[in-house]
């Protein structure tokens, strides 16, 4: 049985993560029999992140490369007859969703003072009290970090927030006129989309970034889609 470590539901999301929830929704949408474990370090995986699995005594990290392997295991039909034009433009939203918009929503979760008491309050859950306020506030200094050298944490949070609703704005236009993004039915692409959408509709993290998906209900109903499609059993 293939094991995916992921750090589990909360916030009523059905995974905190959205790495995590692409590759579990990646899972249910091909019948991928597995076993959840749920963790809160990310350490303890091969690269230092989350999500990983492990297969056939390997481990194997990063959501993109555990995809790769599930579809090669299980010779999983991917493409299900898609252009070449429409999969490189699910591919490049992807792209845009996790190694550019990842970040802004780092910044509203860790970094954005009204949000950083709601994540450290989680992050504090079945934790000593000093021992989990060290350890969020360490947690928010390596976010704090990596959004530096990423680039994007140097700029104003005005800026950031404009950004990522831009990115917003970008997945509405997409979604425009079918169901899903890539068409009348889910494509691989609709779990990274769907994990990145319901993070930031959530209203437990209110920012720039929520109000705008909000203001913008393609978002909301496509997410809605999703949900009953693969999250039938709610959070
Ligand atoms: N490219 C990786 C990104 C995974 C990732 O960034 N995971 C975050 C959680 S959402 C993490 O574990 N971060 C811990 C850290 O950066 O130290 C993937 O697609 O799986």
């Amino acid at each position: 049985m293939i094991k995916l470590y992921r750090f589990g539901p909360g916030l009523g999301l059905p995974e905190l993560s959205p790495f995590c929830m692409k590759v579990e929704t990646f899972m249910r949408m091909f019948d991928i029999q597995h076993k959840s474990q749920f963790i809160r370090n990310p350490q303890a995986g091969p690269n230092g992140k989350l999500p990983f699995i492990k297969a056939e005594d390997l481990l194997i990290a990063d959501s993109f490369l555990i995809i790769d392997y599930l579809v090669e295991r299980f010779s999983l039909d991917i493409k299900q007859g898609l252009s070449a034009k429409a999969l490189a433009s699910g591919y490049m939203m992807c792209r845009m969703l996790e190694e550019h918009f990842y970040w802004i929503m780092m910044y509203s979760r860790w970094v954005d003072k009204t949000n950083w008491p709601v994540i450290k309050s989680l992050l504090m859950e079945n934790m000593p009290p000093g021992v989990g306020s060290f350890i969020s506030l360490m947690t928010r200094g390596h976010v704090k970090r990596q959004l530096l050298a990423q680039g994007l944490g140097r700029h104003k949070p005005e800026i950031i927030y404009q950004l990522g609703c831009r990115d917003l704005s970008t997945v509405a236009d997409l979604l425009s006129g079918s169901p899903f993004l890539l068409g009348e039915e889910p494509s691989v692409y609709d779990a990274t989309a769907h994990a990145f959408l319901a993070g930031t509709l959530c209203t437990t993290f209110p920012s720039p970034l929520q109000q705008h998906a909000q203001s913008l209900p393609i978002l909301t109903e496509y997410c809605e889609r999703m949900n009953q499609r693969y999250y039938p059993e709610g959070e």
